[in-house]
């Protein structure tokens, strides 16, 4: 697969990491998804989804997505090393065409890796890291563009 990387375009906030582990989020959608090459390891389902989340629903050790840039509305989340190629599984019935591709607008990696995040299914066109220990909303060309989530950090 031909994948082009483009450097950070994320906004990143201060670095502070949440110390105290949130309310543990409602169980997380549990649809199937298929197996593929993106990441080290075979894609699962986001572990944790919630609607009506904020900043502090993303526990320590967490890779989060929300819907909206103030980390409010629908949050997903993942622990490593797990990820997701197809935002398009993530049904959600909150979310601009009932699932959360193109709807991310604000993120936070408090896990122990590069998470990327995608303009495409499957990675790529463009990538971005989103480094550990951080969080911020997306800049406004990335805003409500995420379509996959790689662990092994961009290409
Ligand atoms: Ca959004």
């Amino acid at each position: 697969m031909h994948r082009t990387f483009t450097k950070a375009a994320i906004a990143v906030s201060s670095a502070a990491v949440l110390a105290a582990a949130a309310t543990a989020p409602a169980a997380a959608d549990s649809a199937g998804y298929a197996g593929t090459t993106v990441g080290t390891t075979v894609a699962t389902a986001p572990v944790l989804y919630k609607e009506a989340a904020g900043l502090a629903d993303c526990s320590a050790g967490l890779v989060c997505l929300w819907q909206n840039s103030n980390y409010t509305g629908v949050m997903v989340a993942w622990w490593p090393p797990n990820y997701n190629p197809d935002f398009r599984t993530i049904k959600c019935s909150a979310c601009s065409g009932g699932d959360f591709n193109d709807d991310a607008s604000a993120w936070a990696s408090f896990t122990d890796r590069n998470y990327c995040v995608s303009w495409d299914i499957n990675g790529g066109n463009p990538d971005n890291t989103m480094p550990v220990g951080l969080h911020g909303p997306f800049t406004p060309s990335w805003d409500n563009r995420a379509s996959s989530i790689s662990n092994i950090g961009c290409p």
